[in-house]
């Protein structure tokens, strides 16, 4: 199925809070939460109420702040939860509980039955206080389908708004995503949320199998942060949808994106990867000279997305044995040096030579770019 609408629920506030390296201060997740709100997501998840103290507050803060975005709140199944989840004035709770074997054996301890009477008593206690309810199963890939089916059944008859398929470990791959989503889509008639973990590499592919599985929600964190190596990236998931149809993406402010990853990445001590989806710092850096030659004539030979459209703009990297002299000739003009075509070939042959000798910088293709034209290097070198 193409993929023709779907919504983000931005976990930062929840999943990225149990990234190693978060700690978040309460002006730091207010300053998160308002800035998820202009750049346009649907729904911001919070960290449980009952996780501290100051997660209750910080719960009802971010609540409060008016924002466009559903706040909305994790938490386990239990009643008590429940009960300080709807406290908090949220809009919606996304309640999870284990289900694959190792969980049920290993975390809470309950078969299928006691989840599914626990499901009962929480999804029907969220719902009759007006509140939107997601219910997910934990770990849903090393989970029994014939265990989650009925599970799934249950809550979605009740009238939960969304249930959710979770990839815990991040053990599934696209396929696997997509025969899951698929089967439940054909069990229910809910929104389906899609959580995937990164553990393997396949988290942005498997959120979009998701959703051409039918799934209607994803969730992201910013940079990624979460539990391990984390999950979906925001960014991330933004380029996999832009790449498919660039108009699926533009209902958000994509030139703040920059502007989000740095201040994640500064909040909790990391810095940006090198090659990380639109804001790492190669994302739109060509070095070959075919490739440059290519990019200077129509960037969209080697770019499928425009970093105008996230506020970005693209670099060439010219200073190297592998550049072209038509890369040369742009850096040229830039300098305003005017040589004819045969001469920058020759230039570029001497540059290339250069570049084989050491590692050259852009100074040292503009000192024999001014050499050439002032006549000090000779041509036959
Ligand atoms: C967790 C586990 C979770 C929940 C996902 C969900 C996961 O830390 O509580 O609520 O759908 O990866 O399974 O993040
Ligand atoms: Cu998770």
């Amino acid at each position: 199925m193409p993929v023709t609408s779907f919504s983000i629920i931005e976990s930062t506030l929840r999943e990225g809070e149990q990234f190693v390296g978060a700690c978040f201060t309460t002006e730091q997740k207010v300053r998160i939460a308002r800035a998820l709100d202009e750049f346009g997501v649907e729904i911001i998840e919070v960290t449980s109420p009952a996780a501290s103290p100051q997660s209750l507050e910080d719960c009802r803060t971010i609540a409060g702040l008016g924002l466009r975005a559903m706040v909305v709140t994790h938490t386990r199944c239990t009643m008590e939860d429940a009960r300080l989840a709807a406290g908090t004035g949220v809009a919606g709770v996304d309640v999870v509980i284990g289900t694959s074997s190792v969980l049920r054996q290993f975390s809470h301890g309950k078969d299928i039955p006691a989840i599914i009477a626990m499901a009962r008593e929480v999804v029907g206690f969220l719902l009759d206080q007006g509140l939107q309810v997601r219910f997910s199963t934990e770990d849903s890939f090393r989970s029994n389908l014939d265990d989650i089916l009925p599970i799934y059944e249950t809550v979605a008859e009740m009238g939960v708004h969304r249930v959710g398929i979770a990839d815990t470990v991040g053990i599934a791959s696209p396929r696997q995503v997509y025969d899951l989503v698929a089967r439940v889509r054909s069990h229910v008639p809910c929104d389906i949320e899609f959580h995937g973990h990164n553990d393997s590499g396949c988290a942005i592919a498997n959120a979009y199998c998701a959703l051409e599985a039918g799934a209607t929600h994803v969730d992201t964190s910013i940079l990624g942060i979460g539990e391990r190596n984390g999950i979906v990236p925001l960014g991330g998931l933004i380029a996999r949808l832009y790449a498919v149809d660039r108009s699926l993406v533009t209902k958000y402010n994509l030139a703040m994106l920059p502007e989000l990853d740095n201040m994640v990445a500064q909040m909790v001590g990391v810095d940006i990867p090198f090659n990380n989806y639109i804001t790492g710092i190669t994302a739109f850096t060509h070095k070959a000279g075919v490739h440059a030659k290519a990019v200077l004539n129509n960037p969209e030979t080697y770019e499928i997305l425009a970093p105008q459209d996230f506020g970005l703009s693209r670099y060439i990297s010219i200073a190297h044995r592998l550049t072209g002299w038509n890369a040369i000739k742009a850096r040229a003009d830039q300098l305003n040096l005017h040589l004819a075509d045969e001469e920058l070939k020759a230039a570029t042959v001497h540059i290339k030579k250069l570049a084989d000798e050491k590692p050259i910088g852009l100074d040292d293709v503009d000192a024999v770019l001014r050499d050439w034209i002032a006549g000090h290097i000779d041509r036959n070198e």
